[in-house]
């Protein structure tokens, strides 16, 4: 018997700039990774997501792919700067249009509308006035959520506030790795604070609205090199810096402590009440997981380790640890925080996929990541974690940051000449594992 209930929501995700394309189209405005990727040396392979998979033009072809993976619901993020390009006022009804068409044609189809709000890209207007730098960027987006939800919000129950805030705050503001591409522990942190105030703002709106409301955060596991204690000690502060940084504050625990102190934080950013805005009550959460990450001590030495924690033996392609069995605890972790109702809102892999002539790809390393992975969440699930669904990262190749479309996540391969999508091998799994789980 599956240990999966009945009511288990299979899904799929995506992100608008990795997929849509049609950057200058219907009134959208620029966003900060337009600015980011059309600036030489940001992208790796020096490409942008000005087409992406072409998703604004192709997404009936889309919600077609979708409806005969069989899978009950869609993840997508809206761009704010489709829907308000200049990120405060007016509003771009055309933008507004776009989103609308899409959540009655997966309602048509069936499938379950489960949009992100903010999925990185920040309207390039704002930026200008300092981006999450800016106070007042917290107050815009809580104001562009209410509008969004005023639209679409008789017709989706189930909305997430921000995807994945580290990545935001400091891959965008301190490694300088995404954009805007600032860099400096200081930004990174008031950067964090100003989203995670944004995410407590838009919370009650929305919620006002009658809908539900969520965040979603990556966490990967940190897993300490050996039993040595300072090991231990340098995986819990990692864990600190990186998860809890943002689960924490939204739990009403406030900020990790020794990650404060580690960091020399100064806090003057946190204003009197902000820490209460962002523990607004939530009604769920989303889990991105993709790897656990071995934790070494730089205060000891190789010879003081014992009981040494085998090397990784299986990466992906992205370099990050194969480790199904790390997402246990960290969905435990959700429930001991007294989440009911938790999401793996993202999960999946990159591999160097080859296609045959046809362009059809026999991905058996995916399927194998995804089997495992489901198989640890079942395991939670026997262990009284409340996850209610799971959303396969990615529906189709896409643009992947950076690392611009070198890295393939997709369930479907993209063709970037023709914009093909050819189902991969694991589009195919994935279907019939939905049939047989859901028999
Ligand atoms: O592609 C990203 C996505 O946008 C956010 N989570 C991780 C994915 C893979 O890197």
């Amino acid at each position: 018997m599956s240990a999966f209930p009945d009511d288990f929501v299979w899904g799929v995700a995506t992100a608008s700039y990795q997929i849509e394309g049609a950057v200058d189209e219907d009134g959208r405005g620029e966003s900060i990774w337009d600015r980011f990727s059309q600036t030489p040396g940001k992208i790796l392979t020096g490409e942008t997501g000005d087409v992406a998979c072409d998703h604004y033009h192709r997404w009936r072809e889309d919600i077609e792919l979708i409806n005969e993976l069989g899978v009950d619901a869609y993840r997508f993020s809206i761009a704010w700067p489709r829907v308000m390009p200049d990120g405060v006022g007016e509003l771009n009804q055309a933008g507004l249009d776009f989103y609308d068409r899409l959540v009655d044609g997966l309602l048509d189809a069936g499938i379950t509308p489960y949009p992100t709000l903010y999925h990185w890209d920040l309207p390039q207007p704002l930026e200008e006035e300092g981006g999450w730098l800016n106070r007042n960027t917290a107050e815009a987006f809580a104001d562009y959520s209410q509008a969004v939800v005023d639209r679409l919000g008789d017709r989706v129950e189930r909305w997430m506030t921000l995807n994945e805030p580290w990545c935001s705050a400091l891959l965008g503001y301190s490694a300088g790795h995404h954009a805007p591409g600032l860099t400096g522990t200081e930004n990174g942190l008031t950067a964090a604070h100003h989203l995670l105030l944004a995410h407590g703002l838009a919370v009650p709106r929305i919620q006002d609205a009658g809908c539900d409301v969520g965040i979603v955060l990556n966490m990967d596991f940190m897993q300490p090199a050996s039993a040595h204690p300072a090991d231990h000690a340098a995986a819990d502060l990692e864990d600190e810096k990186f998860g809890r940084w943002f689960l924490d504050p939204v739990s009403g625990r406030g900020y990790p402590e020794e990650a404060v102190a580690d960091y020399g934080w100064d806090m003057a950013v946190v204003r009197e009440g902000d820490l209460d805005v962002i523990a607004a009550p939530i009604d769920h959460v989303g889990l991105n997981y993709y790897a656990i990450r071995i934790i070494r001590s730089d205060l000891i030495s190789e010879t003081e380790r014992t009981e040494v924690v085998p090397a990784p033996a299986e990466y992906t392609e992205m370099g990050w640890v194969v480790a199904p069995q790390g997402i246990v605890p960290l969905l435990e972790r959700l429930r001991d925080y007294g989440y009911e109702q938790i999401y793996i809102t993202e999960s999946g892999a990159a591999y160097p996929d080859e296609p045959d002539e046809r362009g059809y790809v026999d991905d058996q390393a995916r399927i194998s990541y995804l089997d495992r992975h489901f198989d640890a969440v079942a395991e939670a699930i026997d262990r009284g974690v409340g996850v209610k669904g799971y959303f396969v990262w990615s529906l189709m190749d896409n643009f992947e940051w950076g690392f611009g479309y070198s890295k393939r996540f997709g369930l479907a391969r993209v063709d970037y000449e023709t914009l093909e999508r050819i189902p991969k091998a694991s589009y195919g799994w994935y279907r019939d594992y939905i049939r047989s789980v859901q028999r």
